[in-house]
């Protein structure tokens, strides 16, 4: 614990859905939900509008669609997500040289290593002013925690959540955690919440008062003697850069135990994808993969295997964690899981047939990708028989209307929205999934990406591919119906 707040903990804002909503302006203010649009797909996220009517990560779309059926529903768009974490992280890197990120939204930062004043007014102008010049590089919103502590820190830009910024100074942390529900402190999950509520312990300050036997005996060593630390604010652990990382993991603990196999096998999945984008966004590769369960009863295993040299390919990856999960049994319940990779290496030296081996895949997946829903796990599912180039929120250009996404398809049409970031809302218009004026598209950047890119704003001189849909464009016969 530190004499002063100088660690910074940025949580952006409901990250994807701020994403999508700060890329398609006709979602503005309205509930956005990103994750697997099909029928056993998970919500990635909500945007704040949607969280309203009780949407929440790692829920089940279906129930989603049930608690807010007006919510826009979208596929992610990693590529986006990844771009826009760059800038971040990059405005990030600029303030010190000791930046831990823990996922593609969220990082530690050590103030003090970055040589600003070890004093509450300094570190609060550094994280107003990194609020700032986030907002003016991507569009987005984020919030900032500060204090002496990672927990802490954490805590704080939890408490600070939309867009905002909260400072515990030092010496106030008993005082102002005391009162918290114990579920606000890292690692408490639901069933460790519900533990101790049997054994009538509800707050921070309560945790802290049952003493560190008491929490052994109710939760095991490790997780009891760690538990009684973290109530009496006791955190040193140092900011790590991730290239000095030895190894990069990411986890999750369940609303409800997980019983199901497949489930689990998805839920794997999922972390696997997002350890594999932290690997990539700190340019390195890993050569040991690692599966964490924890069990119903608070019994936690790892498994490991370590691969001929290292990767940072999310198929294989995947497919070392499909393996370590053979090895386990999970018929009890499964509270928690996690993926992480270690050994880890600056750079990735394929060989040759490693390489191909990675482009057979490729092509693979794209046929499974293309196959009808019911497709692998970690990946959202195709609605209905269409191929994913047309799932839900997806980029797409037409011949005349220019750059869109897809609101939704069915029956063979597909129905497009065209905006970009920089425009008003667009108009919807509707074509036949075969339109040769159709085809997939890329992501456009969120700021600074308009048309002329600045040196002008009159639409008549944009690119065609810019232009928004139904204004510049004449009604073409290719068009089937249009709203
Ligand atoms: N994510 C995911 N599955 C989860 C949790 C998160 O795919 N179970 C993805 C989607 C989120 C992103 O990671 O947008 C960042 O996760 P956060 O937990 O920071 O959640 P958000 O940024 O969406 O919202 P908040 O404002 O609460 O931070
Ligand atoms: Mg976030």
């Amino acid at each position: 614990m530190r004499p002063a707040p100088t660690i910074l903990h940025l949580d952006m804002d409901a990250f994807y859905a701020s994403a999508e909503q700060a890329a398609k302006p006709s979602l503005r203010g309205k509930p956005v939900i990103v994750g697997g649009i099909g029928p056993r797909g998970v919500v990635a996220t909500a945007s704040y509008e949607a969280r309203v009517f009780g949407v929440r990560s790692a829920m089940p779309t279906a129930q989603a669609r049930r608690l807010c059926p007006n919510a826009a529903y979208l596929s992610p768009r990693f590529e986006l997500y990844r771009q826009v974490s760059e800038k971040v992280m990059e405005l990030l890197h600029a303030l010190s040289p000791l930046v831990e990120p823990l996922s593609l939204d969220e990082a530690f930062v050590d103030l003090e290593a970055g040589g600003v004043a070890p004093e509450a007014d300094a570190v609060r102008a550094v994280g107003e002013r990194l609020r700032r010049d986030i907002r003016e590089a991507t569009g987005l919103t984020g919030s900032v925690g500060l204090a002496g502590a990672k927990m802490l820190a954490k805590i704080a830009s939890e408490a600070a959540k939309p867009d905002g910024l909260v400072v515990i100074e030092p010496g106030t942390e008993r005082e102002l955690l005391g009162p918290m529900p114990v579920r606000t402190l890292p690692g408490v999950g639901p069933a460790t919440a519900e533990a101790l509520r049997r054994a009538g312990i509800h707050t921070v300050a309560e945790t802290a008062e049952a003493g560190e036997d008491e929490l052994v005996r109710l939760l095991g060593k490790a997780h009891g003697a760690g538990l009684y630390a973290m109530a009496l604010g006791q955190d040193d652990r140092p900011v790590v850069a991730e290239r000095d990382a030895k190894s990069i993991s990411v986890e999750d603990t369940f609303e409800v135990d997980l019983t199901d196999r497949t489930r689990v096998r998805t839920e794997l999945m999922r972390l696997a994808e997002r350890c594999v984008q932290r690997l990539r966004a700190a340019g390195r590769s890993g050569r040991t993969v690692v599966i964490k369960v924890r069990n119903y009863d608070f019994s936690t295993l790892t498994r490991s295997e370590t691969l001929r040299g290292p990767t940072d390919d999310p198929a294989v990856v995947r497919e070392a964690v499909a393996r370590l999960l053979e090895t386990v049994d999970t018929t009890g319940g499964v509270r928690l899981l996690g993926v992480g990779v270690s050994g880890l290496a600056d750079f990735t030296q394929e060989d040759l047939f490693a390489q191909l081996a990675t482009e057979q895949e490729a092509q693979e997946s794209a046929r499974a990708a293309a196959e009808p829903a019911g497709a692998e796990g970690g990946e959202p599912e195709p609605e209905e028989e269409l191929p994913r180039r047309w799932s839900p929120g997806l980029d797409v250009v037409h011949d005349d209307y220019g750059a869109g996404w897809v609101q939704g398809s069915g029956v063979g049409r597909v129905t497009v929205r065209f905006e970009q970031p920089w425009s008003a809302p667009g108009r919807v218009r509707t074509f036949a999934v075969d339109d040769p004026a159709l085809r997939p598209g890329e992501p456009l950047p969120l700021v600074g990406g308009g048309p002329g890119a600045g040196q002008s704003s009159d639409p008549a001189t944009w690119p065609k591919s810019l232009s928004p849909g139904g204004e510049a464009a004449s009604d073409s016969g290719e068009e089937i119906s249009s709203r």
